[in-house]
């Protein structure tokens, strides 16, 4: 598509130090098992496998709030995940295996660098039963894969622990859609924070589309470059047990493949997370294939062909 690379580049991101939930370092080869590669080569895109990151060991010292987990761990994927995604997306489009929901503070931070050089502004797409809002003081549970987006906003407490960001993400340029798990702490901050937020209340009355094309319209105003960040408990649990934290009441997979093809349609997205898939909790690889089919009709037509930026 103009402006966009056509190569896409697999990226393993096997992070599991975001949460307590052992099973997401198995994400990253779930999905090579379930084709994805193949899957998006079908549709005459050309896929390179990156193989997997290698996290930089990242010394913090421990934080007063004795709740967090595995601090130096996940700062350390941080940093290694902010350079592999800023040289990934140079001439591909990369898509981030995870792994928790973590790694997107590497990924978005990433593609804030990428978006530096090309002159444009980030966008995010934040598809997700939750805020990931926390900050270091605020959270409860102590696991870092509901922190990434305090961290990537600049919300202070981060410094000395998370690498320094280079610039901070505009709240108003982030687009939330699936959200039906939100902390008091989040909702505060959510509450005057000029980001687009659709919880499923939201999809049930006024369905996907028009929230889903007033931010891509947004983004294309802009000219930006848009980064989709997709957490497997965005969907229903019904469809996707493989998650570790479910929520009921998630999207469909019509709801979640129309986002998929409007995407594609507009033609705006760069790069993409694939986080929180646990095969450990899935059954025969169904979530897996389910993710699979989605993250493919976000590269291409797959069913009837339909003119492109239609939004
Ligand atoms: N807000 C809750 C917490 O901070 O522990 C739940 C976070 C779940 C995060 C997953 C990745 O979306
Ligand atoms: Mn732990
Ligand atoms: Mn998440
Ligand atoms: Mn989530």
């Amino acid at each position: 598509v103009d402006g966009h690379p056509e190569r896409c580049v697999l990226v393993g991101a096997p992070v599991q130090s975001g949460t307590d939930r052992l099973g997401c370092d198995m994400g990253p080869s779930a999905y090579r098992a379930a084709g994805l590669a193949g899957a998006i080569r079908d549709l005459g895109i050309p896929v390179e496998d990156a193989g997997t990151v290698v996290p930089v060991p990242f010394a913090s010292s421990a934080h007063p709030n004795r709740a967090i987990h595995h601090l130096a761990e996940t700062a350390g994927w941080t940093r290694a995940l902010t350079a592999a995604a800023y040289a990934h997306s140079a001439e591909a489009r990369p898509i981030f295996l995870g792994g928790d929901h973590s790694l997107s503070a590497g990924t978005v931070a990433g593609m804030g660098l990428r978006a530096r050089d090309e002159g444009r502004p980030l966008f995010v797409l934040w598809l997700d039963a939750h805020a990931d809002l926390h900050t270091l003081d605020s959270t409860v549970s102590g696991n870092l894969h509901g922190v990434p987006l305090a961290y990537l906003t600049g919300r202070p407490g981060f410094e000395g622990y998370f690498p320094p960001l280079h610039a901070a993400l505009d709240p108003s340029r982030i687009c939330m859609i699936g959200l039906r798990s939100v902390d008091p702490a989040e909702r505060a901050i959510l509450r005057d924070s000029g980001t687009r937020v659709h919880d499923m209340r939201d999809i049930d009355e006024t369905g996907i589309v028009a929230p889903l094309r007033d931010f891509l319209r947004a983004v294309a105003g802009a000219d930006g470059l848009l980064h989709v960040s997709l957490d497997v408990d965005f969907l229903d649990p019904g469809i996707a047990p493989g998650v570790g934290t479910t929520v009921p009441g998630g999207a469909t997979f019509r709801e979640a493949h129309l986002i998929m093809e409007l995407l594609h349609d507009s033609g705006l997205v760069r790069s993409l997370d694939l986080v929180e898939l646990n095969p450990f909790l899935d059954d025969r690889g169904r979530t897996a294939l389910l993710m699979t089919d989605l993250a493919a009709s976000l590269f291409g037509r797959r069913i009837l062909d339909r003119p492109t930026r239609s939004f």
